[in-house]
């Protein structure tokens, strides 16, 4: 079958990280995997590439595979639509964290065939065999929505076990061969700078056990992870076969398992790899030791992000995140010690949450020796039970331009008193000629000269005028 997978991102100036579409170039590796030979896969982005671009070669697809988060459902919307008008007789199947967020509205939404929920491996590859021969009912694949009158969910499938047997490499190629991948190496990436232009991200680790009211579900609540020796051998791979020397970790909690960490560490000390490493998407400081660290920075780690949100008691316990402070200080001040740019993420606007609590926050960033802080708006999205608590099970996720409309809405400020306390951070956190020179000393100098890095600074602007709104 020829089979076009799609990421589905509105090109924007709020957000203007890009990263390479992981999930389908996990897809395509599993369909090769069990399809040999049997369809011809391409990978196509519409964050990176024009519309145009991507009508052109959508038209000789028999399958599309559509991938979006809930803040371009509107841009889908609008995609889908176009996708049915240029090609009539291709199967749409629509995937990624917009679906298990919004099960039982997509079909208000969105033209498409089907759906399929949480994680998609298994499940897409099933539906390809039914839209090859036709000989399974939409009722017999787990994981899936579709329609019979109604809108219909099949139910939760099992999480894949194995991942080091079941899950092959990415198929990296489909974009580390094509002029796409240039367009993710000259944009910002998620890290907040990288050594290299050339690099990719990786996903090590599946699932995470901990329960914060905010958060997605898509590989479910426990942690399944890739050995240490596999996750060293895609590293080898990427860099012996494609020269790929940075690479940004996007595990929900790569830490989880202490030893594990530890022992990628070990092998890639060992290897001799010189490669960077970057955490943009946070670690559980109370997973971390002064020996992980340690080791962490020998292996080649530049940017550690501290996931610690709220130094509310209170807040960490009605939002389930149950973070630990006892060794927060510390475990900051040994990444720093070691070279490694330190950046802690933080939010304002969680239920409830005070103005004296959003303040504490604020100086507690100040004053820790993290070198970069990123302060963001809570935003609840459908399918967590932040949303269904605070905002109502029945009330439908706001897409696109509206999606915001929740954010700072559920603290007890007014939004834009929650945005005010965003500018009043920035300038506390970042207007210190000591951080200043502490941040520029961890940046290499080939960043400082980037257009990735004025397209930071351009962020921090939009942030002092107010217009930052942002996540979770
Ligand atoms: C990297 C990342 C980013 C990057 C790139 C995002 C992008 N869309 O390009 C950056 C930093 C820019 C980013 C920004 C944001 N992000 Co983000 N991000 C991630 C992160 C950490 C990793 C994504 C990844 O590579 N996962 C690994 C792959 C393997 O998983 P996957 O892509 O989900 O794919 C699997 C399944 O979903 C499914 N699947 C996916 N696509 C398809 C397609 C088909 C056809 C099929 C069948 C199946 C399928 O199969 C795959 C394999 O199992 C995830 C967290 C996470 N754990 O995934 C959050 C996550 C996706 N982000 C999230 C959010 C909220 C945001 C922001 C809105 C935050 C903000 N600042 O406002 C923005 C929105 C940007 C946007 N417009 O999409 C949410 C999405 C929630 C939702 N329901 O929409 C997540 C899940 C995190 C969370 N805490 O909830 N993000
Ligand atoms: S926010 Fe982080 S620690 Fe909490 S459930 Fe999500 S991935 Fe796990």
């Amino acid at each position: 079958m020829k089979i076009s997978l799609l990421k589905v991102r509105e090109p924007s100036v709020d957000i203007p990280e890009v990263t390479p579409p992981l999930g389908l170039m996990y897809l395509a590796g599993y369909l090769r995997k069990y399809r040999p030979g049997r369809d011809h896969i391409n990978i196509l982005d519409l964050s990176v590439q024009s519309e145009d671009y991507v009508f052109e070669k959508l038209k000789e697809a028999d399958l599309i595979g559509l991938s979006s988060t809930n803040r371009d459902g509107l841009y889908l919307k609008r995609i889908m639509n176009h996708v049915r008008d240029i090609n009539r007789n291709c199967s749409v199947i629509l995937g990624g964290p917009i679906v298990s967020s919004s099960l039982s509205e997509l079909y208000d939404h969105f033209n498409m065939d089907c759906a399929v929920a949480y994680e998609g491996e298994q499940t897409l590859l099933e539906v390809v065999e039914k839209f090859d021969s036709d000989n399974l009912p939409f009722e017999a694949i787990k994981g899936l929505v579709y329609k019979n009158g109604s809108s219909q969910f099949t139910g939760r499938r099992e999480t894949i076990e194995d991942l080091d047997d079941a899950i092959p490499f990415p198929a990296w190629d489909l974009v580390l061969e094509n002029p796409l991948s240039e367009e993710y190496w000259k944009r910002k990436s998620f890290a907040f700078f990288r050594n290299e232009r050339k690099y990719m991200g990786l996903f090590t680790s599946r699932g995470c056990p901990y329960t914060c009211i905010y958060c997605h579900d898509i590989f479910a609540k426990r942690f399944r992870a890739h050995s240490a020796e596999r996750v060293v051998a895609e590293i080898e791979y990427l860099n012996s076969k494609f020269g790929i020397r940075d690479f940004e970790f996007y595990d929900d909690t790569f830490n989880f398992d202490k030893d594990r960490t530890r022992k990628i560490c070990d092998l890639l000390i060992e290897e001799k790899l010189k490669i960077n490493m970057y955490f943009p998407n946070g670690l559980r400081a109370d997973r971390l030791e002064k020996d992980i660290i340690e080791k962490m920075a020998r292996a080649g780690t530049k940017v550690m992000c501290f996931a610690i949100e709220t130094v509310s008691e209170r807040l960490q316990k009605l939002l389930r995140r149950n973070l630990k402070f006892d060794n927060i200080n510390e475990m900051i001040e040994v990444a720093v010690k070691n070279g490694i740019h330190s950046e802690g993420f933080f939010m304002l606007g969680h239920p409830t949450e005070t103005k004296e609590e959003m303040l504490a926050t604020i100086d507690f960033a100040a004053k820790s020796p993290l070198h970069s802080a990123a302060f963001s708006i809570a935003i609840p999205q459908k399918g967590t039970e932040l949303f269904s608590k605070y905002i109502g099970e029945q009330t439908p996720q706001s897409f696109g331009q509206g999606y915001y409309v929740y954010s700072s809405a559920i603290s007890q400020l007014q939004p834009q008193e929650v945005r005010k306390l965003l500018t009043h951070t920035f300038v506390k956190f970042y207007l210190r000629p000591l951080r200043i020179i502490r941040i520029l000393k961890t940046f290499p100098v080939r960043f400082i000269f980037s257009r990735r890095f004025l397209v930071q600074i351009f962020k921090w602007l939009d942030v002092v005028f107010h217009k930052k709104r942002a996540t979770l």
